[in-house]
């Protein structure tokens, strides 16, 4: 139980009915295996099955009505076969697959089948995920395709090995034996990320060094592409803007330079020679100090599109981020990517994406979404989830990040009517884009269990569920993964879940109640820092983010303050500006608010804040009391892993509360109400503690 095998564990089935369903369906076998896809897909199947049914499986050589399951692409099947399941192949796209119960010939047999190959791989996982979680498939039904084209993941990672906001050890690129040296890990990354739909990843950070894309690195990257391609994953780069100068020995890099347009179109064909199926760029550029077009005067649009003209012969796309503040811009942070990029929707190439934080600021534990989502309507924008928790406790808070995926997934723009939810631009039916996106910044590393918290794995699988489908409910999330990952015994998955299922909230409490946001401490992100002002921005200061002052607490993004409200369609836009129909959860994001304002259950708000941090504590008590009731569920090591994580949780939320509450009663000069526990330390003793060394740390910036 070192969590290795994440939710690929493939246990005995122990229920004797659901052991004799399952026997028989696959009690024999036609599954084609041709190419690289199918013999990795079969490969699959010889190891789940006999594990999880505790025998050996046959297959036979041709397909026959003796088969009990039959597994290939739509245009191998006998046409009596077609003509059965043609009308479901249909509708699905490249990705999509069937799993159906079917007579044939008088017999009762389960068939898989999919336009391509990547279908029958991706049908392989979720018939052995069907098994795993002990669903019935006797008479199965199944008809499904991915709703988003790029599901991919962001490594952070750096050529040195050192992963930014990376929390579960190294990168698992080890470049220095590559490419002789494949790593197991390699083919059990690409394992999972294809068992919940993952096809395509980011080997490198946003904050990109050129030199990945010379030679020496490039035969690496080249090495890494032939083990993925046989899981459907495409890889892509980040392409550093001054890369012609670094590596090309140009003196400029820029994007309207002919010389420079040459070097990269030439870069990139010398990768596609390498990498056929190569994914193409991800692009930080103007951004925290990393170059860009506007070293030159240009623009985004002219970056992206350069590249863009480079990528277009190959297939390739260019995934330009809108993560832009810039330091001569003193409007409102939260508003400066709408303002910037707004203005350039309807101007990229068609093979550029615009990839777009969930929210304004910056990955906190919540933020409402991102106004650019639904406004800019000619310009397919992919949606950046962080998986890793750089601000949501790392990898010691048990966070269940799906929760917050679906809120922001769910959240109606109004953009073009009611019901204009994120989820519909994202995958692209609201404005009927031809490419549709979701990036997650990865929380994997060298971890023996990959992700460092066990249950953080539960993010890597939940991100995945979602990016193939954005109305998936984070319940549902749950409940598959803890079946796959540690029981499928019901005593134990309800509460659990709903442990789950609490976390994000508990979190919002002792972290960043009523809307409060980016009050972390200097450089790690990890512990409290709301007294922090002397950082080199101001928009860097936790205390230009919470505004407290002897009046009250909160940014004022009304009229009266930034107007950040303006970006949103107007029925929002009203909503957010009226204190009185402000969703209580974004009070403080949106309002500078007196500190006796009077909160909907009647407590003022310097009360509300306390009580909320408060809760956030006890909801991490009653989350290690739900772990200590499910101890006859796990072995010794399962709960004792976590048991310790939670006890880490619980003693930060403590100080989370402490140190925030002293802090913010520097202002509010008011007693903690009844049922706040009292601080143990002083503020200047919080605001003494240093971590040098945290993991993770982006050293140079906030
Ligand atoms: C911030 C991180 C920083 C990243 C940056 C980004 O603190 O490490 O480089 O976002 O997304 O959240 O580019």
């Amino acid at each position: 139980a070192d969590g290795y095998k994440l939710w690929l564990k493939y246990d005995k089935i122990e229920n004797s009915e659901l052991l004799n369903e399952y026997a028989e369906i696959v009690s024999s076998i036609y599954f084609k295996d041709d190419n690289d896809i199918l013999k990795n897909a079969k490969k699959e199947f010889s190891l789940a099955l006999p594990q999880m049914l505790n025998k050996q499986v046959k297959y036979s050589s041709n397909i026959s009505s003796d088969n009990s399951l039959i597994v290939d692409v739509y245009e191998n099947l006998p046409n009596d076969l077609k003509d059965l399941v043609g009308n479901d192949i249909e509708v699905l796209t490249d990705e999509g697959f069937i799993i159906k119960s079917l007579t044939y010939k008088k017999k009762s047999i389960t068939i898989i089948s999919a336009k391509k190959n990547i279908g029958i791989l991706y049908a392989t996982f979720r018939f052995l995920h069907l098994m795993q979680t002990h669903k019935k498939l006797k008479s199965i039904d199944l008809v499904d395709s991915p709703k988003v084209d790029l599901r991919m993941l962001n490594h952070w990672d750096n050529l040195d090995r050192s992963v930014e906001r990376g929390y579960a050890g190294f990168s698992l690129w080890n470049w220095q034996k590559l490419p002789e040296y494949i790593d197991q890990r390699y083919i059990d990354y690409a394992r999972a990320n294809a068992s919940i739909g993952i096809n395509s990843t980011v080997l490198t950070n946003v904050n990109a060094n050129a030199l990945v894309l010379t030679p020496m690195y490039l035969e690496k990257v080249e090495a890494l592409a032939n083990v993925f391609r046989g899981y459907g994953i495409k890889v892509y780069l980040t392409a550093r803007f001054s890369a012609p100068i670094e590596i090309g020995n140009l003196e400029t890099s820029d994007p309207l330079n002919p010389e420079v347009e040459k070097w990269w179109s030439n870069k990139v064909a010398e990768i596609y020679k390498r990498i056929p199926d190569f994914g193409g760029f991800l692009v930080k550029a103007n951004s925290e100090g990393q170059p860009g077009p506007q070293n030159y005067g240009r623009n985004h649009v002219d970056g992206a599109n350069m590249m863009a003209t480079a990528l277009k012969p190959f297939g390739g796309n260019v995934i330009w981020r809108a993560f832009v503040y810039s330091e001569h811009d003193d409007t409102d942070r939260a508003k400066q990517a709408y303002d910037e990029f707004l203005p350039y929707d309807g101007k990229f190439k068609d093979n550029v994406l615009v990839q777009v934080k969930n929210g304004a600021i910056d990955f906190q534990p919540r933020e409402p979404f991102h106004p650019m989502f639904g406004a800019m309507k000619k310009t397919p924008l992919v949606i950046e989830f962080q998986i890793t928790q750089e601000y949501l406790g790392f990898s010691s808070h048990l966070v269940f990040l799906p929760k917050l995926f679906e809120e922001v997934l769910d959240s109606d723009t109004y953009q073009k009517g009611k019901g204009s939810t994120v989820a519909k631009v994202i995958d692209g039916s609201l404005y009927g884009n031809t490419l549709s996106g979701i990036a997650g910044v990865a929380n994997i590393g060298t971890d023996l269990n990959w992700t460092g918290h066990p249950f953080a794995q539960a993010n890597w699988y939940g991100f995945g569920r979602l990016a193939w489908d954005p109305d998936l409910s984070s319940e549902k999330i749950a409940d598959e993964w803890l079946r796959a990952t540690y029981s499928n015994n019901q005593d134990f998955i309800e509460p659990v879940k709903n442990l789950m299922l609490t976390s994000r909230e508990a979190v919002v409490n002792y972290m960043n109640p009523l809307g409060l946001h980016h009050i972390f401490d200097t450089g790690h992100h990890y512990g409290p820092g709301p007294w922090v002002d002397n950082l080199g921005r101001p928009d860097w200061n936790p205390v230009y983010y919470h505004q407290a002052d002897a009046n009250g607490i909160g940014f004022d993004r009304t009229p009266s303050g930034s107007n950040a409200t303006e970006q949103y369609a107007s029925y929002l836009e009203k909503t957010f500006n009226d204190i009185n129909t402000i969703p209580e959860e974004y009070l403080l994001w949106f309002h500078h608010v007196p500190w006796d304002y009077k909160l909907q259950n009647g407590n003022t708000l310097w009360d509300g804040i306390a009580l909320k941090y408060q809760e956030g504590v006890n909801d991490v008590t009653h989350m290690i009391q739900t772990w200590d009731n499910a101890k006859p569920y796990l072995n010794d090591s399962e709960y004792n892993e976590v048991k310790m994580l939670l006890q880490i949780q619980l003693k930060e939320a403590k100080w989370w509360r402490d140190a925030c509450l002293l802090y913010f009663q520097t202002f509010s000069k008011k007693e903690l109400p009844e049922g706040v526990e009292k601080p143990t330390q002083s503020l200047e003793y919080y605001k003494s503690l240093k971590f040098p060394f945290a993991p993770g740390i982006r050293p140079q910036w906030d």
